[in-house]
């Protein structure tokens, strides 16, 4: 008889040097085979999940990531808001890799708490300077032909803190407002066709049904080229937080404007609610005058890991080097990684799906001397423009601010590893 967990069992033994050795072939230099040669316990060791029978199939019907993953949250900043319904939290951009945002960890920003909505009591209404004023059901919309699309979606607000000089420390706060994801839903120029939008229709008032009624001003011309009526994320219904059961997707424009919970779409000739809106898309310039309508956001980068939440634990050798790179004004032709403050730049490897304004994947594979480093991203998108270091983006807009700064962050990473968000000029 053979006992398959006794450690001693020579073809076991013999099995797991094998895949040891495998995994040395592969690894590039000083970070293959330390373990093995070491008499590494998770090698000699029999392990309870090696002994015991795991979970059942039907332990959990809805799958929750491993427990040994608790740590990959969504978090916020306590003192930013006063309370929890008019707030805003942040994707853990430091524990994510590729350029998808799990739905559990998409950022959430409401007016009014997140709004939860029975679906077939929901409605939206399309009225205005139409021809047909329409009123659709989700079962109305849900038989209308779907569209899939990968978008990420910036609150225009997103690194706001940092206009003066470095202030918080993790990526999931300096650039976490940010989230991508693959929608599924209607064009929504498929329904403002069925309602006939008249030749004077000239921007759409969209209007969430959560308590804030959250209204935003668009230009018919965006309303008829890309946004979408989404209802599905990654796969499945819109998750409460993120506007479930129907949401404006309103593809590289800010935030704010992708209306969630939507439930109502007026036409007019002009923008609505001009005093209110125009602060929300008005950057204060130095002398007191303001860049009014700045919907897309610009191009912009952050180097996710490492990063002061994600710091080197494994010494000097071989570093991936990776982060995130978007444009409100398409894909991401290139992005440079600097180790040493900007003085030099070296061209990092995009890698994954190039989505048209969705976040793009980028990596940089370094040999780490275990020297200090000043870590910087800067990306260009397809139209040619160029991410501004923060001393160039305030040069041209001053520091009164708190909306679209897409400046170039830099980490500094210390002789042991740990990174810190600081500036250099
Ligand atoms: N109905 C409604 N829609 C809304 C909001 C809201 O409070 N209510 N917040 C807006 C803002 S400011 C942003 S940045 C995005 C955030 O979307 P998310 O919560 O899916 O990340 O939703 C926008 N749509
Ligand atoms: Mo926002």
């Amino acid at each position: 008889m053979t006992d398959k967990t006794n450690p001693a069992n020579p073809s076991r033994r013999a099995l797991l040097r094998g895949a040891a050795l495998t995994g040395t072939a592969l690894a590039a230099g000083a970070a293959g085979g330390r373990a093995m040669a070491a008499a590494d316990p998770a090698i000699t060791e029999i392990q309870d999940w090696n002994r015991y029978l795991g979970a059942g199939v039907d332990a959990a019907p809805y799958g929750m990531p491993s427990p040994h993953e608790a740590h990959v949250v969504r978090r916020g900043v306590s003192w930013l808001t006063a309370e929890n319904t008019s707030s805003i939290n942040f994707t853990p951009l430091h524990e994510l890799d590729g350029i998808i945002t799990p739905n559990g960890l998409c950022f959430e920003r409401h007016h009014a708490g997140a709004a939860e909505i029975e679906p077939s009591m929901h409605r939206l209404m399309i009225h205005g300077l139409v021809d047909t004023p329409l009123v659709f059901t989700m079962q109305d919309i849900l038989r209308m032909p779907r569209v899939n699309k990968v978008y990420f979606l910036e609150c225009a607000a997103n690194s706001g803190m940092e206009w003066r000089g470095a202030q918080l420390n993790g990526c999931q706060f300096t650039h976490g407002m940010v989230h991508c994801v693959h929608y599924t839903g209607v064009k929504l120029s498929t329904i403002l066709e069925m309602a006939g939008v008249r030749t004077t229709g000239k921007w759409i008032l969209p209007e969430g049904a959560d308590a804030s009624h959250m209204t935003r001003s668009i230009p018919i011309e965006k309303a008829m080229d890309d946004c979408m009526l989404a209802f599905r994320m990654n796969g499945e219904a819109l998750r409460t937080e993120q506007g479930h059961p129907l949401r404006l997707v309103v593809p590289g424009w800010e935030g704010n404007m992708w209306v969630k919970w939507l439930r109502r779409i007026k036409v007019g000739d002009e923008p609505w609610h001009h005093r209110e809106e125009t602060s929300k898309y008005t950057d204060l310039l130095e002398d007191g005058r303001a860049r009014r309508f700045t919907w897309e956001q610009e191009v912009k980068s952050v180097i996710t890991s490492p990063s002061p939440q994600a710091p080197i634990a494994h010494g000097k050798g071989p570093l991936v080097v990776t982060g995130l790179a978007w444009s409100g004004y398409g894909t991401i032709k290139r992005v440079d990684v600097s180790l040493d403050g900007g003085r030099n730049w070296r061209t990092a490897r995009l890698d994954g799906p190039s989505h048209d304004k969705a976040l793009h994947r980028f990596y940089a594979d370094v040999d780490w001397d275990g020297r200090e480093m000043f870590l910087m991203s800067r990306a260009i998108d397809e139209k040619g423009f160029v991410q501004p270091t923060k001393d160039q983006l305030r040069a041209a807009r001053g520091v009164n601010s708190i909306y679209h700064n897409n400046g170039i962050q830099t980490w500094h990473v210390s002789t042991d590893g740990t990174v810190e968000n600081v500036e250099i000029s």
